[in-house]
């Protein structure tokens, strides 16, 4: 029987880091949500090839340090796990409230406020021996003060999964084959041995995905025969950065493992305009050891599209908000989704904002909506990478905040009680070795006019708003603004 064809990615848009857990035939997925609130999605499958979110593990701001937690900190690299009846997800608050260890019974929520553990590292993962003992396994690199970047390899300890707290020293198990940074480890028992995988290199171009295995889970542990056994490193594929992988045998017997990866445009210098998604690969075994095939895209499922009307009786679960949660800044009434300003600008830390993570290349995010005040669509890596479409005073507004630039037009006699449509429209480049087939693509921002034609304001080229070139860790995520006054979003889209 061949392996099912896997949709690549398999969650598009930024979602780093997944870790899956079968229960059955039902499939669990957690990404990395860094400081966007609801925080550490789930998405549910049954086939493994189509994936809905069907909630959050962090849905109120105490449980991450979400309110003050600096760009690129927050949620990082959680591992879920299934153990008698009890969800678990562990992940680092990184910069934040230190390494958390979450639980629910039911994976769409309500899940637990999260207990503080003592592991002192990042990439935490658990697992159980027969006789019921839990191991927390973990990259030893150290964000307390004075130890900052000192790095102890993959560590090991028992934990208690009632207090958090691990129940012995760590010990080093393992430290991948040379590569900068191993960690993302996860241990899995098949057959007589464990087996221990973890990403080394750099979540970078040069990320990779190795495995030992050892007859004893504290080891020692011995190297596979092939490390990485899986990377993209110095090679064209157009998914590059592949590791970070996590395992799971499908009900068909299969195994298959998701791993973090990103889709690139240019040439030597390319760029990913979406950040690091999730992408997945069949496994096969050849003498006890892993062997997976390169992650190739397909589109078993086709780029998403979506459309919100703010008709139903709460918004899409896929909104998010910055370092706050969405229905702390919006409301939603009969006449759409009202969002108060109060001062703060996308260049802020805690903008009024209410988005989306992007999880197309090509088409057009368009926004319907009234402005008494000032309020557009964003699109944004972090409060330093960002543009900007803006309505105010009967003028619209296209902003670059890298290069502080500013246009603006007149925009037809709109005035702030009429609803007034704005778009970010991207435009992929050629892919070639010219000038402008090295970027990743070109944004356009604009309006719509009274007779529906589209009106650029600015056109501002996309690899500024890439994961090579902004600070931040995530990608981009598109959605609306409130500075001052009230936004009522009456219809939201991102399409072909
Ligand atoms: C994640 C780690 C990593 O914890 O980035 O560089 C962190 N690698 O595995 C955030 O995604």
């Amino acid at each position: 029987m061949s392996p099912i064809a896997l949709p690549n990615p398999l969650i598009p848009g930024f979602n780093p880091d997944p870790s899956v857990v079968r229960v059955g035939s039902d499939y669990y997925l957690c990404t990395s949500s860094f400081e966007y609130l609801p925080g550490l999605p789930i998405y549910h499958s049954t086939d493994f090839v189509h994936w809905d979110l069907i909630g959050h593990v962090v849905t109120t701001e105490h449980q991450l340090a979400s309110a003050n937690i600096p760009t690129n900190g927050g949620a990082w690299a959680p591992t879920i796990r299934h153990h008698d009846g009890v969800f678990y997800v562990v992940v680092t608050d990184a910069m934040g409230r230190g390494t958390l260890l979450f639980s629910a019974t039911d994976p769409a929520g309500k899940w637990s406020d999260g207990l503080v553990t003592n592991i002192s590292g990042i990439d935490p993962d658990l697992f159980w021996e027969d006789n019921g003992d839990c191991f927390a396994t973990f990259s030893g690199l150290q964000f307390i003060d004075g130890e900052f970047g000192k790095h102890l390899g993959i560590q090991q300890a028992r934990i208690d999964l009632t207090t958090g707290q691990l129940l012995e020293e760590p010990r080093s198990i393992w430290s991948g084959v040379g590569g900068m940074f191993p960690e993302a480890p996860h241990i899995y028992q098949i057959d007589d041995w464990y087996y221990l995988f973890i990403a080394e290199g750099g979540t970078e171009r040069g990320h990779g995905e190795s495995v030992a295995r050892s007859r004893h889970l504290e080891g020692p542990y011995e190297s596979g025969p092939n490390n990485p056994f899986l990377t993209a490193r110095s090679t064209i594929r157009p998914i590059q950065n592949t590791g970070h992988g996590d395992l799971v045998q499908l009900v068909n017997g299969d195994w298959a493992m998701v791993l973090l990866g990103m889709r690139t445009r240019g040439q030597t210098r390319s760029f990913s305009s979406l950040g690091r998604e999730t992408f997945a690969t069949n496994i096969t075994w050849v003498d006890g050891w892993p062997v997976a095939e390169p992650v190739h895209p397909t589109d078993v499922v086709p780029a998403p599209e979506f459309v919100e009307n703010f008709s139903g009786e709460s918004i899409s679960r896929e909104f998010i908000s910055i370092r706050r949660m969405p229905s702390s800044v919006s409301t939603l009434k009969s006449d759409g989704l009202h969002i108060k300003g109060y001062g703060a600008s996308m260049s802020e830390l805690r903008p009024a904002f209410v988005g989306r993570r992007l999880r197309r290349h090509d088409g057009i995010v368009r926004a319907v909506m009234t402005v008494e005040g000032v309020g557009g669509i964003s699109i944004r890596y972090d409060e330093v990478s960002h543009y900007d479409i803006e309505f105010s005073n009967g003028k619209v507004l296209a902003r670059s905040s890298l290069s502080r630039v500013v246009h603006e037009v007149d925009a037809n006699n709109y005035s702030g009680d009429q609803a007034i449509e704005l778009y970010i429209e991207f435009v992929p480049s050629e892919n070639t070795f010219s000038i402008d087939g090295q970027s990743c693509d070109f944004i356009r921002l604009g309006y719509f006019d009274k007779r529906g034609n589209k009106q650029h304001v600015a056109e501002f080229d996309g690899r500024f708003l890439a994961a090579e070139v902004a600070c931040s860790f995530t990608g981009r995520v598109v959605g609306v603004y409130c500075t001052e006054g009230e936004v009522i979003l009456k219809r939201y889209s991102e399409t072909a």
